[in-house]
């Protein structure tokens, strides 16, 4: 019986990232498969039967005898990273989901359906730029060509990656087979914001996950010597991506409740004495109107061509993806509510699988506190006694549906 700081001190070591501090475990990386090992020696030790899907999803079954799959009730997260990211964001999920079963076999409850713990890969989308690549690719909500043509930054396409994990690329796609084992799927998440600071609560059930998307800019100029070219014969693509990043943030705090942001911006060739010849930037916009996040999208798109075309440069705008705003399946919420005494519903800017599942099966969240309300960085963070009270809701909420 572990507590899930016990299992996450367990993995502290693995993926640290001494350059920027925190976490790096892109998918299929060295640091995630091994955390994908630890995962399955946890649920081998806890006699749950550890099984890889055809698109990299670990499901670890608690088989009922006689009861079969179908319909099952399903718990788990992820554990990928951003770059530099915090110990908590995924694994609190998935080392919960391990305590919650050895809570509930020390409760003694005899389950009237099977119970699996998954593991989604590239939930961050940090290698190949697409977030949820595993739970969209299980509920066909992105196309399988599409997704084993994605690359990483060192050219390595996903069909490539998940066929160095073991995989076959040509079986990766929606599997109905998998869908429809999941009865109700629920996600343990340690809040990504402020909510639970503010509501001084340890733990709440999630409303509804703000519409996101990805989208890259590319802007073109002319390469050339730093040393050699006149400012007045220049056309700079990295002083136009300076106005775009300004632009972006000017666009976003014009309209209530958006939130946009230039995370990765990358210059093309990148030497310190060239003019770059291309910046490609990575934009991502949230709000809770999807229609709102189109129009401010389309704002910056011309704001960026302005700014281009000022340096002489030229722009392009990309979408890598997009989910619209999901709210949780409200009986399943009410459920978790009244199962764990009537705590807090909260909406999150934050992406999840469970938002992607949401639109084949019902599912739901419960978020529990990061009292620094900091995420994507290391300073994310969950007391011990929050860490085992949101196992214990797990548990309580999984009791109620078993
Ligand atoms: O980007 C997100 O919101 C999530 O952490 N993947
Ligand atoms: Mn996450
Ligand atoms: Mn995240
Ligand atoms: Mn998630």
């Amino acid at each position: 019986m572990d507590s899930v700081s016990t299992l996450l001190d367990s993995i502290d070591g693995v993926g640290r990232d001494a350059r920027r501090g925190g976490y790096s475990r892109p998918v299929y990386s060295a640091a995630e498969s091994e955390l994908r090992e630890w995962f399955t020696a946890e649920a081998g030790r806890r006699g749950l039967a550890v099984e890889s899907d055809r698109n990299g999803i670990l499901w670890a079954w608690w088989d009922v005898p006689g009861i079969g799959r179908r319909g099952s009730l399903v718990t788990g997260s992820h554990l990928d990273s951003v770059p530099g990211g915090g110990a908590f964001d995924g694994p609190l999920g998935v080392a919960s989901a391990l305590a919650a079963v050895d809570l509930l076999r020390g409760r003694g409850v005899q389950p009237n359906r099977s119970l699996a713990v998954a593991v989604f890969p590239e939930e961050e989308g940090s290698r190949f730029g697409v977030a949820c690549l595993g739970s969209r690719l299980l509920t066909g909500t992105l196309d399988a060509d599409r997704a084993r043509s994605l690359t990483d930054a060192d050219g390595t396409t996903f069909a490539d990656a998940s066929r160095a994990a073991g995989l076959d690329p040509a079986g990766l796609g929606r599997d109905d087979e998998a869908l429809g084992n999941i009865g109700d799927f629920i996600e343990l998440h340690v809040e990504q914001g402020r909510g639970l600071i503010d509501l001084d609560s340890a733990v709440a059930v999630g409303s509804f996950v703000l519409g996101h998307g990805r989208w890259r800019l590319s802007v073109r100029g002319q390469g050339n010597h730093a040393g050699t070219t006149l400012m007045a014969d220049r056309a700079d693509p990295m002083v136009a991506a300076a106005q775009i990043v300004l632009a972006v943030r000017e666009a976003a705090r014009r309209q209530d409740g958006a939130r946009a942001t230039v995370g990765r911006l990358t210059p093309v060739p990148g030497g310190t004495n060239v003019i770059a010849s291309r910046v490609d930037l990575w934009l991502d916009v949230r709000h809770p109107d999807d229609a709102v996040t189109a129009a401010l999208v389309e704002t910056i798109h011309g704001k960026a061509q302005k700014a281009a075309a000022f340096e002489g440069c030229s722009v392009t705008l990309t979408e890598e993806s997009f989910s619209g705003t999901v709210a949780f399946d409200p009986a399943l919420q009410r459920g978790l509510a009244n199962s764990l005494g009537g705590v807090p519903a909260l909406p999150t800017g934050a992406g999840h699988d469970a938002a992607v599942l949401a639109g084949v099966v019902p599912s739901a969240m419960l978020y529990v506190r990061n009292p620094t309300g900091v995420s994507h960085s290391p300073e994310e963070y969950v007391e011990r006694e929050d860490a085992d009270a949101g196992a214990a809701a797990l548990a309580d909420v999984l009791e109620d549906l078993l």
